[in-house]
């Protein structure tokens, strides 16, 4: 396990000043991101282009990423509601500040941390597609850092194998929880490999801005080759343990939702088929890509695994 020294925690001022560019700054062009390392010069890479504007910004495949209206106006958060175009107006207000993380379980260093301590490390634009398991897409320029970043800091032991996420319980603010047939609270889980993969982030900003309610805020988690539901919101815990954790969905349709759930074309969901599925935004239906279009840098993982019976 590679050990993350305490120097590669940004310096307090720069963290201040990115605070100041995510509260306030607009869109930023996806070169200017990928051409800043330093926080510095990531900050002065700002543009003019409003919300929504797409800057152009496209995915490694060309296409170009949805609207900041369209990724904050249809969202899966069933703590809130069921129906897409309502969580927005009910997530509207959640309280996302203070809160904090706490990581523990098989690790050597557990530890909780504040949001804050994790917007101070290092921040990156990741352009991803998201594809839901309902069968609809956007591509999300996502600012994140990769989860291994924050799993080293608490030193995993050799016992644990996987990685176990919970979504915050808070009734009170988050009227689908009080729906007694979900077993609240949200729950998912990667393979450890899985959770140290380079595409593996946690996700704090969209076109970098802070996460709005309706996308997870303050933090979340983005796994762009699986399923939209593995990539679990508002996390308030994370534990390393030994054997597979059991997700929402597993208990729920076990026969439906796998632990795996690997974007895969060739996988029919029970009810509807995964060959295709439609971009928001646009009409016309496309293929669905294996691994969601990530399978040159995810595929080894899954090497001599029936990815038919692990769905
Ligand atoms: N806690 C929690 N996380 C969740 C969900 C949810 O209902 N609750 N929905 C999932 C599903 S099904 C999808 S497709 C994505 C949607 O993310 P988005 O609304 O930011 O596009 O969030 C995932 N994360
Ligand atoms: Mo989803």
């Amino acid at each position: 396990m590679v050990k993350i020294p305490s120097s590669e925690l940004t310096p307090e001022p720069v963290y201040l000043s990115r605070r100041a560019f995510l509260g306030g700054a607009g869109a930023l062009s996806a070169a200017a991101l990928l051409a800043a390392c330093g926080t510095e010069r990531f900050v002065s890479g700002t543009t003019t282009a409003g919300p929504g504007a797409t800057a152009g910004l496209t995915d490694e495949l060309g296409d170009p990423a949805n609207s900041l209206d369209q990724i904050t106006n249809y969202n899966n958060y069933y703590e809130f509601t069921t129906d897409k175009e309502g969580v927005a107006r009910l997530a509207k207000g959640f309280t996302t500040s203070p809160w904090e993380v706490s990581v523990g379980g098989l690790v050597a260093q557990p530890r909780t941390f504040g949001f804050e301590d994790l917007l101070a490390l290092e921040q990156e634009e990741r352009i991803y597609r998201l594809r839901c398991v309902e069968a609809w897409s956007m591509v999300i320029p996502w600012l994140g850092f990769p989860l291994s970043r924050l799993l080293a800091l608490v030193e995993p032991r050799p016992e644990a194998k996987f990685v176990r996420f919970e979504t915050v319980y808070r009734p009170e603010e988050m009227p689908g929880q009080r729906d007694r047939h979900y077993p609240w609270p949200y729950v998912e889980g990667l393979r450890l490999d899985e959770a140290m993969h380079d595409l593996a982030i946690v996700a704090t900003g969209i076109y970098g801005h802070a996460l709005t309610p309706q996308n997870g805020a303050p933090l979340r988690l983005v796994v762009p080759w699986k399923y939209g539901f593995k990539s679990i919101k508002a996390i308030v815990k994370i534990d390393l343990v030994e054997t597979m954790p059991v997700s929402l969905w597993m208990a729920l349709a076990p026969m439906e939702y796998g632990f795996y759930a690997n974007v895969n074309p060739d996988v029919t969901h029970p009810r509807w088929s995964q060959a295709s599925e439609r971009r928001i935004g646009t009409r016309a239906r496309r293929p669905t890509l294996p691994f969601n279009g990530y399978a040159e840098q995810v595929a080894p993982l899954y090497a001599g695994m029936d990815l038919r019976q692990h769905y």
